[in-house]
Order: C-alpha cells, then structure tokens, then sequence
C-alpha cells in the first residue's frame, strides 16, 4: 500500500502532527482519582506510621508447600504478552481514524471527553470523517501511517479472538488444578492487608515480599485477578458492543456500558489499564529478585541461575521482530490478510449472527443531532445537472441479469411502497450515529424487475467516486438484499435525503458497517459474481481499502 502514488497523500499526509487532548472535567477527575489514594497513604504514614504487613490467615497446608508454575501456565501468560501488543497496536491504528472518544450515544464534534487531533471541525464546509482520520506512525501503531483501519482490523479482530481462547484456555486449567489460588481470593483480610502494602509503595517504601512460589503479597494478588477477572472480561465484552450486527440484535448490550460510544471508550480505558499495569508489573519483577522470577516464568523452577533472565529477556524482544513481521504482512500482503480474516468472520456468522434477525429500533427521540458524514459528493456533470433539478430527471437504472430492466424515476419508486425505520448507523472508522430513514424495501424492486436464476449478487453504482477515484459501488448477496430492513432511501430525518447524505437514493443495510451503504446511486445490476465488479472483492472499499469482506462485525 505504501508505494502507490494515489494511496500515498492519503496514508502519509503532510499534516502529521499527535495531539492528546482530553477534557479539563475529565482530566481532573482523572488525576483526582489517581491523587487520592496516594494522598490517603501519605496521611495515614505521617500519622500512624507505617502500617504493619503480614496479617493473612495462614494458608492451607496443600498451597503453602512452594510450587512452581506448570508449562501451559508459563506458555498462556507468554501468548497473552504477544496478544496484548498487537491488539494494543493495531487498536491505536483503529483508533485514529476516529480520533475521538464520547461518553454519550452520539458521536457530536465537542461533545468528546477525548481527543487525538487537533482539528477542530470546521463549521463553514464539509468535513467527512475520513477527513478527520489521523496519521499515527508506525512505531506505535499496527500498521499505523493514516487511514489504514482495514488493514488493522484484520489484526485486532482474529487477533482478539485467539487471545479470548488464550484466556479462557488459562482461566480453565486454572480451576482445573490448584493455580486459581494464587489469584483468587478466599478471605476479605486480603482488602486490608493489599491497603498496608499500598501505604508502603506509596511512601516509597518497599514492604517484605512473601515467597512468590507460595502466595503473593495482596496488592499483588487483588491487581492480578483484576486484569485476569474484570479487566479482560470486559474488554471482549466492550469490544462485542461496537458490532452493528450485535447492536443491531440486541437493543439492551450496548446499554450495558452506557451505548455503543461509551464501550468504545471504555474499551480505550482498559486498553491505557494495560499498560500501566504492564509497566508496573515488570518494574515490579525487576525490583524484586529478578533472576528468581524469571527462572519461575521461563522455566517454572527455582534456580539462581542468569538463564531464566536472558531467555526471558530474549523471549520478551521476540515481540520486536513480531512486530515487524506484522508490519510487512501488512504493507505487502493485505489481500492476503483480508481474505484471512474474512474466513474467520465467515465461521463466525454462520455459528452466531444467522440465528437471529436484525432487528433492532429507535424511536424519534434518539436520533443524533449530529450525523458524521462520510464520501466524496459526486462532480460529475450527470450528477450536478441532476441535483440542480432536484432530481426531476433522475431515472434509477435496473438491469443485469434481470427478466425486466427498468428505469425509475424517484416518483416511480415512491408508488412502489414505502417504509421507515430509525436505526443506529455504525462506520467502520469507530463513530456511529441514530436517524431515520424512508425508502422503498428493495424487496419490491426484486418483483418488479424478476432476476433470472443466476443472479445472485445486486451490484449498487455510484454517481460518486472512491477514495483513491473510480465509480463507487458495493454488493449485497440475493438474501441480504430481499432482508426487510434493506431499503433504498430517498429521505433521511422526515426531510428529502440532503445532497451531503447521498441525494437522490441510498442505500441502508442496518446490520452491516457504513461502507456497504452506497450513496448517490445510479444504477443497480443484478449479476451471478461480484467476481467481475471492480477489483473482485465486493466493494470499492473492499478493493481499495481492504475492509472487511463480511461487513458484520
Ligand atoms: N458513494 C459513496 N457512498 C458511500 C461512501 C462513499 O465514500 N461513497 N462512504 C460509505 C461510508 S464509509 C459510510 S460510513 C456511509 C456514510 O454515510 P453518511 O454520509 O450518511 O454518514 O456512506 C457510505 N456510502
Ligand atoms: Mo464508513
């Protein structure tokens, strides 16, 4: 991707520039949160001395005879460290093309407790999303440069999969033998004793360490199961409620967290626990007898010798050349990555999303008062001939592989019946937005033009052009397609569909990503493979921008 002069500008753009800026409210409370305990610990010294440690009831006998960690133990916590890199990684990337966090349902510019630009967003033109998207740079990010989501999903998406049945293979075979009682536990001693310790880092002070092969201290104990009980759990789970297809089927998920942009920023949340705890953890094994605690996660002994240490520290660099492999797959083989991840969603839909309808509806009151909009408005003399006449002229063409070709005026279309529906819009970028939307089921346009037997693909053509130019189009499979929710729009919020939102007719598919939703339609083909379309792959996003194959999650 790097090397093509159209797709460069767009990936490397001359504005570069990283802003963090996060709201003064927030940032407060943040830093308060933080200060708080710290400030607790330190008035708690100053007036009563450093607290006393030690004060655990004595474990049962079977656990407190010193243990060393078993191989699969060692292998889950090392894949979890590989894991945890690359969907840190190419999360950042994802998180670049929407550089913005919302605690709210909607995704209004100002309304963001955080944000990663410094563009404010333009009040006197238009402003896409995607010309909002950020450059982030590859050392930090996978495969970072800008605007690169597609690639990056195909790693945070599989990658997080694995890395959820990396956890759950270890949590069971932690319950499966005796290890659940290094992290779990059994007596509410555990909060004040993991308090006293806390006084003693935070007054700077190191407390005697238990033997690690026996029990952990409680700060220790408490920190981990949280990463292992709270904090990993809820990142699948936050993660789960940014999916149209879920969102799209189960009104009640993503108002577990608050809606679907508030999962999104409690999944950044989580992501910045990570790594603090990351960093604390190995400062913490490098403070504390180091060359013992690499020998017991390495080798799961106990020796004095340097070994664990050097193979550990080696094994810890091998992220470095991961990385840059992953790196290179990117920039060189994102077909292949593409069509690798689609495989994976392919079993995954048919184990989960085709068990239930899409469903899914909003009333009047939700919908957003800011809807991001995304796409190059057509330039072309039809287009712009056309939208000066407000569309009298336009003529929808339908053909292809069809016993009935025909050619519909917007008039026409409206006697062919009409549905409404207030539903959630989800980009694949991160933003997603509520409106309403009019249009005729494409269900009747099927029985009005009759495709022959093979067809089985609806090709949908743009006035407009994509990203890196070329006619816009996308397809939908003959099932999607005759869907009840698949509708062609002509009217969005009770008013005539806006020229910005894809005048005169678009496209909605409600469980599916923003990309598969063509605007400013031209013409719609019914052929046997979207083999023969464009570059083959389904869509001009998916030839271009290698996004999803299966646009469902
Ligand atoms: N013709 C055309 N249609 C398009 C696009 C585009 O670039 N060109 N972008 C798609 C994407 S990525 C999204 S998210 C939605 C955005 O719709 P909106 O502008 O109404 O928000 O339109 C889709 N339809
Ligand atoms: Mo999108």
């Amino acid at each position: 991707m790097t090397n093509d002069p159209k797709s460069n500008p767009v990936h490397y753009p001359p504005d570069r520039r990283l802003r963090v800026r996060i709201r003064t409210s927030y940032l407060c409370m943040i830093l308060a949160l933080a200060a708080l305990p710290v400030a607790m610990a330190w008035v708690q010294y100053l007036v009563a001395g450093l607290p006393e440690i030690g004060n655990l009831p004595k474990l049962p006998d079977e656990a407190t005879r010193a243990h060393h960690f078993p191989g699969w133990l060692r292998l889950t916590h090392y894949v979890n460290f590989i894991f945890l890199v690359l969907l840190a990684r190419s999360g950042l990337s994802i998180l670049m093309d929407h550089p913005r966090l919302y605690f709210d349902v909607h995704c209004t510019p100002g309304s963001d407790w955080a944000k990663f630009t410094p563009i404010e967003v333009p009040a006197d033109r238009v402003w896409t999303a995607k010309d909002d998207a950020r450059y982030i740079s590859p050392w930090l990010a996978l495969p970072g440069y800008r605007h690169t989501v597609g690639v990056a999903r195909h790693w945070h998406l599989p990658g997080a999969l694995i890395w959820f049945l990396n956890g759950v293979i270890f949590v069971t075979l932690m319950f499966g033998t005796t290890e659940w009682k290094r992290l779990v536990p059994t007596s509410w001693a555990v909060v004040a004793e993991a308090w006293a310790i806390f006084v003693h880092y935070a007054t700077l002070r190191l407390p005697p360490e238990p033997d690690p092969l026996i029990r952990y201290n409680a700060l220790q104990q408490l920190s981990y199961f949280t990463v292992v009980f709270v904090m990993a759990p809820l990142s699948a789970l936050t993660g789960l409620a940014m999916s149209p297809s879920i969102d799209n089927r189960f009104r009640w998920y993503p108002r577990l967290f608050g809606g679907r942009q508030s999962a999104r920023s409690l999944h950044f949340l989580l992501l910045v626990g990570y790594v603090a705890f990351l960093m604390m953890h190995v400062t913490m094994v490098f403070v504390n007898d180091p060359v013992r605690n690499f020998n017991g996660i390495v080798f799961g002994n106990d020796s004095e010798r340097l070994l664990g240490l050097i193979c550990g520290l080696g094994a810890i660099s091998a992220i470095v050349p991961i990385c840059m492999v992953a790196h290179w797959l990117s920039w060189n083989r994102p077909r292949q990555l593409q069509y690798a991840a689609g495989s994976v969603h392919a079993v995954l839909r048919w184990l989960t999303f085709r068990l239930w309808k899409p469903c899914v509806r909003y009333a009047e009151d939700d919908i957003s008062p800011f809807f991001w909009p995304n796409g190059k408005i057509p330039v072309s003399e039809e287009w712009t001939t056309l939208a000066a006449g407000n569309f009298a002229d336009y003529r929808l063409k339908i053909g292809g592989l069809v016993d009935n070709p025909v050619e519909l005026s917007l008039d026409d279309l409206k006697s062919l019946g009409r549905q409404e529906q207030i539903t959630m819009h989800h980009c694949i970028q991160g933003w997603s937005g509520i409106a309403h939307w009019a249009g005729v089921p494409l269900e009747r346009l099927v029985e009005l033009v009759k495709p022959q037997q093979d067809a089985k693909v609806v090709v949908f053509r743009s006035f407009g052009e994509g990203l890196y130019g070329g006619e816009y189009y996308d397809t939908q499979p003959m099932d999607i397609a005759l869907q009840s929710e698949t509708l062609l729009a002509w009217e969005m919020n009770f008013q005539p569909l806006p020229q910005l939102y894809g005048a005169p007719l678009r496209l909605r598919v409600e469980s599916q990503l923003g990309y598969k939703m063509v605007k400013w339609i031209r013409a719609i083909d019914f052929v046997d493979s979207e083999k023969s379309i464009g570059k083959g792959h389904g869509g001009k996003n998916e030839d271009d921008e290698y996004f999803d194959l299966i646009p469902e999650i």
